[in-house]
């Protein structure tokens, strides 16, 4: 059986990693839809990169919870008929032990060169970023996706949805695009879906099942 799991800020909240659009997702007062855009980086380069450097130095002191894990002792079971696709730039999962993950998002821990498309780890704060290696120009930026960007692996995410027999969204509330779709595009050819998510999401009337309540007993639930 191919499972798909489609993870979101939820999963990492017990970690003490806030989410977007809960009560506390207000960083320094902004919204994320007011950071998280290639318009902010290029007018106040310096607030988007407080924005993630203070969440890169949050992440070295969090840990993965039982959602996590329950997802790398998953793979473990069904190996390469396992998909997460992240929406989260954090590397909980990684640390839990999951491999086969697909972070449509980007990686906090990991810079893009703005001149030659190159990437080089970033796990210090701006003060400490090298120039990239494949150019020497200091052109870096997070390697995460902002509004108006394409995602990740869209083509890769587009041919797994389609061969899935299970769809799992688990802590995401369905408010952004193209991910907020998949569960759509998965029900089209065929697949079952479930979410697992504190509080009904925006797209929860196209799952076929729902279970609310924290991920970190929902999750480590579904999968023994
Ligand atoms: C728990 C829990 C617990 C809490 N246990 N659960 C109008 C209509 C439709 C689309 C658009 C539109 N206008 C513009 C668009 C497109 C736009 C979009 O969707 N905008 C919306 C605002 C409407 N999308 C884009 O621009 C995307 N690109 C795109 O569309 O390109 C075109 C294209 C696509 C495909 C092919 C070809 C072309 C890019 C979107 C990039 C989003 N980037 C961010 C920032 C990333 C870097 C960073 O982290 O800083 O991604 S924004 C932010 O939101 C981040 C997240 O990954 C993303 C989703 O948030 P998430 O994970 O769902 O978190 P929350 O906080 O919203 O929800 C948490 C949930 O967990 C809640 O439900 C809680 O209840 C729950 N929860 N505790 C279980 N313990």
């Amino acid at each position: 059986m191919k499972v798909v799991v489609l993870t979101g800020a939820g999963i990492s909240a017990e970690s003490g990693v806030p989410t977007f659009r809960d009560a506390d997702g207000l960083w320094e007062g902004h919204r994320v839809e007011e950071v998280a855009t290639p318009e902010a980086y290029d007018h106040a380069p310096m607030t988007v990169h407080r924005f993630y450097d203070a969440r890169r130095s949050a992440l070295l002191g969090v840990q993965p919870n039982a959602a996590h894990h329950a997802l790398a002792r998953l793979e473990e079971v069904l190996g390469d008929d396992l998909l997460v696709i992240t929406q989260n730039i954090d590397d909980l999962h990684e640390r839990a032990g999951s491999r086969r993950v697909l972070h449509m998002h980007g990686e906090l821990l990991s810079a893009l060169c703005r001149a030659c498309d190159g990437r080089v780890r970033w796990e210090s704060d701006l003060v400490d970023l090298p120039p990239c290696p494949g150019c020497g120009v200091t052109e870096l930026r997070p390697d995460v996706v902002w509004f108006g960007e394409v995602p990740y692996g869209m083509d890769r995410i587009s041919i797994e949805l389609a061969r899935a027999d299970l769809f799992v969204s688990i802590g995401t509330s369905g408010a952004v695009y193209p991910a907020a779709g998949f569960v759509q595009h998965a029900l089209r050819y065929g697949a079952r879906t479930l979410e697992l998510n504190l509080e009904p999401s925006e797209g929860t009337a196209w799952f076929h099942e729902a279970r609310h309540g924290r991920a970190g007993e929902l999750v480590p639930h579904w999968v023994e």
